[in-house]
């Protein structure tokens, strides 16, 4: 009686899981290809802002299986990185995507093989080129990453690209150490991965339901406490064939071992060194004094004033605001047609960048000036909830263009406070 109750109640505990479990992912289809919407806004504003993002393919565009999609872009990691995470001792720049959908080929940082990891130094910019080739079909958002040790995954503003073909003919081809040609490093070596696997699997089984298959749980327990065990709890068969397991799962990890390494004596194991690369050197910037932040709930807007120093030698006007890879674009300086062919139209707001002066702002002059950036995006890109966050803070990066097309870069820190009643 009382091993029926367990197992129904057992039963009814795993329909509930599969329930749970069914409903979540149902649910979640939706939010599948922007998780990147869930970070705070202090993490999408005051970690990495990405700029000058080139794709050989347009947004939403479509390649073929085996196709090489390129991408390259810099950003900047913020100087008031937010206290709440770890600063970059280590960062990796990566690709997120769907899973497995493309293959990285390649990965630069200023010019150098970025393999393995490399340390971020706060305040500089970096340089990226990331090549993938196409490998399974479908429609993917892929952003470029930057994964920080103990903090996770930054991800960059990402594109749609449509996969055409089959993934069955994806190639991949090379050669190793020892000189074996393959095909396709995709297949390569699966006979064994499958083969392995069936047999651990099997083996795994076979223990598994040698002791299911006697009684369980309570007989045993209730054979423990009455003191009549002997010889019926751990029978001579039982004592035989854990013997005979001990000996195969043994023999066959260590056999398995030296075959592997008979006939791969030469292997490189995976490399945990880290890549010294230095940051891009400093350039000079426009100076930029916050007075306040406001963020303006009923027009998405966030309102910033700022007194502007112009540190250079040219007259300068400020051409785009960025955060959280949303640009505003000041529709007088910069051509916002041009932008919109290259940037996707969820991360570009559509009405100009405010500012209650833009005249150009000469050499060693300062200029009190308030900055409008209004967008849906806000709401959109759930940087709102930074309203209901401790750290009120928002980073951007402002970038401002002298009268000989020369560009600055200025990082903006301020605190945001809401503001509902627009009296
Ligand atoms: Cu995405």
């Amino acid at each position: 009686m009382k091993l029926k109750n367990t197992l129904k109640c057992l039963k009814q505990g795993l329909a509930l899981s599969l329930m749970v479990i069914v409903t979540a992912l149902s649910i979640s289809e939706a939010a599948f290809a922007h998780g990147e919407r869930n970070q705070e806004p202090f993490l999408r504003t005051r970690t990495l802002h990405w700029y000058d993002m080139k794709y050989t393919v347009e947004n939403d565009g479509a390649v073929a299986i085996n196709d090489i999609v390129t991408i390259t872009g810099k950003f900047r990691m913020f100087e008031r990185w937010p206290s709440q995470i770890p600063e970059p001792e280590r960062m990796y720049l990566n690709v997120n995507s769907n899973g497995s959908t493309f293959v990285k080929l390649e990965s630069w940082v200023n010019g150098k093989p970025a393999i393995q990891s490399m340390i971020g130094e706060l305040g500089r910019d970096y340089e990226f080129k990331i090549v993938l080739k196409a490998r399974w079909e479908g429609r993917w958002h892929v952003h470029p990453m930057i994964n920080v040790l103990d903090t996770g995954g930054l991800a960059g503003p990402g594109i749609w690209i449509n996969v055409t073909g089959d993934h069955n003919d994806f190639k991949m081809a090379g050669t190793t150490l020892e000189g074996d040609v393959f095909e396709n490093l995709s297949t390569y070596g699966m006979a064994q991965v499958y083969g392995w696997h069936i047999f651990w699997a099997v083996l795994g089984l076979f223990w598994l339901l040698y002791w299911i298959t006697k009684p369980t749980l309570m007989p045993r327990w209730l054979m423990v406490k009455s003191g009549e065990y002997e010889n019926t709890l751990i029978t001579r068969t039982d004592t035989k064939v854990g013997v005979v397991m001990l000996v195969l799962v043994v023999g066959f990890v260590v056999g398995g071992g030296l075959y592997t390494t008979s006939k791969h004596p030469r292997t490189i194991p995976l490399q945990a060194g880290v890549a010294h690369i230095n940051p891009l050197p400093v350039a000079p910037s426009i100076k930029v004094d916050v007075v306040k932040g406001n963020y303006y709930v009923p027009g998405r807007t966030v309102i910033t004033e700022v007194v502007i120093t112009n540190t250079t030698d040219l007259p300068i006007q400020l051409g785009e605001y960025t955060a959280a890879n949303i640009r505003f674009i000041e529709h007088s300086v910069i051509d916002f047609d041009e932008v919109s062919q290259t940037t996707p139209a969820e991360l570009l707001a559509q009405s100009s960048l405010k500012l209650s002066d833009n005249s150009p702002l000469n050499p060693g002059e300062s200029r009190q000036v308030t900055i409008e950036a209004s967008d849906a995006a806000w709401e959109l890109e759930r940087l709102t909830s930074l309203m209901n966050d401790p750290d009120n803070t928002l980073g951007a990066l402002l970038f401002f263009y002298d009268s000989a097309g020369n560009r600055y870069i200025t990082e903006l820190f301020s605190g945001m406070v809401p503001v509902f009643d627009p009296t």
